[in-house]
């Protein structure tokens, strides 16, 4: 372990198994990172940024939210070849099939996505088709600050974001694979000039990694839920007004139909306390408002 808390990613040059894979990795929530995975995928001599962007926008089951595209079901499976392990995990009762996406990342240099986690508990599966992105994962365990009720972090000073906290630092290369467990923040910086990766992304029924973040995101969605369903017309106008100015870049609104479920139920008193928790950082949000408004130009295309 170093002074800054930078630690080593685990790291493989072989795929596991399914079950090396449940037990190590996904039950445990604990990143992986798999080092020439996708060496010899088609489609790393078929996708060119313009040409897959083109080929994205024809097919019907493609969305474009803008930051990336998405499928729910299997797209151009011809140019890729998933590992065993991935192909049982997406098929398994384990998850919510519902929450199965398939999504695709064209960056050129430079592109930055900022400190944040994925929603709806998602994992993440990315593969480094062409180029290189350089990534920092946090642990849920020293969580960052977060803008209040989201899963965005404070835009601010990565150093000092990062002082204290437990983390990864590394470079995605052409053929890696990356397993991100839920609640795990990132961000991400594309370092060619032509950066490609696809990523699939599922939701697990049951947990039993109760991690500090996972505790917060329990208790901010209760909160939002109780908000969106109250008896009062009053909050409920208040909550759609507020969930309406913010970017839909995270689906803050807790888009899956049913919580992930986990031994940790927090009490009503639990979920006031969060709430006046939550709403301590709007002092720490209104500094950082420069620094939202460039970013949310990159960012909020969806
Ligand atoms: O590749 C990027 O820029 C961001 C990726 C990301 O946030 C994700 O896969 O969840
Ligand atoms: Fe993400």
């Amino acid at each position: 372990m170093s002074g800054d808390n930078t630690h080593t990613i685990a790291t493989v040059t072989a795929a596991p198994g399914y079950a090396e894979f449940l037990e190590a990795y996904c039950d445990k929530e604990q990143p992986l990172l798999i080092k020439g995975l996708a060496k010899n995928w088609p489609a790393r001599e078929r996708w060119q940024s313009g040409r897959l962007r083109a080929e994205l926008h024809t097919l019907p089951k493609v969305r474009d939210r803008g930051v990336f595209f998405v499928s729910r079901s299997p797209v151009l499976e011809q140019d890729i070849e998933m590992p065993e392990f991935l192909k049982e995990i997406l098929a398994s009762d384990r998850i919510m099939q519902d929450s199965v996406a398939w999504r695709f990342w064209i960056n050129s240099r430079n592109n930055r996505t900022e400190f944040h986690y994925d929603t709806n508990a998602e994992n993440v599966i990315t593969v480094q088709v062409k180029g290189r992105k350089e990534w920092v994962l946090v642990s849920p365990e020293t969580p960052l600050p977060c803008y209040p009720f989201t899963n965005f972090s404070l835009l601010k000073d990565e150093q000092r974001l990062l002082r204290n906290k437990r983390f990864y630092k590394f470079d995605l290369e052409e053929g890696d694979l990356l397993y991100l467990p839920p609640h795990w923040y990132h961000r991400v910086v594309a370092k060619e000039d032509e950066n490609i990766n696809i990523n699939w992304t599922f939701t697990k029924r049951e947990t039993s990694v109760i991690s500090k973040e996972f505790k917060r995101d329990m208790e901010r969605c209760g909160l939002l839920h109780s908000f969106k369903n109250s008896d009062s017309a009053l909050v409920r106008r208040c909550y759609e007004t507020a969930i309406r100015a913010l970017p839909n870049v995270g689906g803050i609104g807790w888009g899956l139909k049913s919580f992930i479920s986990s031994p940790y139920k927090p009490s009503r008193g639990t979920l006031v306390s969060r709430f006046f928790k939550e709403l301590l950082q709007i002092p720490n949000t209104l500094l950082t408002l420069p620094n939202v408004r460039s970013t949310l130009k990159k960012v909020d295309k969806t």
